[in-house]
């Protein structure tokens, strides 16, 4: 497997809003906080980041497939888009690098509409439960995956 030298950090629907509303599920940290997190977590392994976050199912696709070629592995919370974006799943499918799955809250412990994940599939493992240090977490273990 090649060396990981650029990653890209991609958040989904209503994550803008993280630190305004509902901190008792989501956290106080912001998205801005989060990036940050990542960014030092990757930078630690020698590799940059680059982040979006989009309201838009189809800004998401067309991020992932310009990722193709330029960017060597994918982080994804995809919020709501988690339980239905067949969309999403089939662009990170033909993404070639790893991708791995991050949940602020553990979607498994809340209603049942978010115990499906349709990304998991498409991901090397799913990180879920651990508030912002999920993206540190998420971070390193592509480091240390084997292949
Ligand atoms: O736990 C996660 O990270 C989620 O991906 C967050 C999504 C939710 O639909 C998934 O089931 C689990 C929702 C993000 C909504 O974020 C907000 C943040 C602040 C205020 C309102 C919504």
């Amino acid at each position: 497997m090649s060396p990981i030298k650029t990653v890209l950090l991609i958040h989904g629907p209503n994550l803008n809003l993280l630190g305004t509303r509902e901190p008792e599920v989501y956290g106080t940290q912001t998205l801005a906080d989060h990036v940050k997190v990542a960014e030092v977590a990757v930078a630690q392994h020698g590799a940059s980041l680059k982040s979006l976050q989009s309201n838009s199912e189809s800004q998401i696709v067309d991020a992932i497939h310009s990722a193709s070629g330029t960017i060597d592995a994918i982080i994804i919370n995809p919020g709501a888009f988690t339980h239905y974006s067949w969309a999403i799943h089939d662009a990170l499918k033909s993404f070639a690098g790893p991708v791995v799955e991050v949940h602020l809250s553990n979607p498994a412990a809340r209603e049942p509409f978010r115990h499906t994940s349709v990304i998991a599939s498409v991901a090397i493992g799913t990180i879920a439960g651990f508030g912002g240090q999920g993206y540190e977490l998420a971070a390193h273990a592509l480091f240390h995956h084997g292949g």
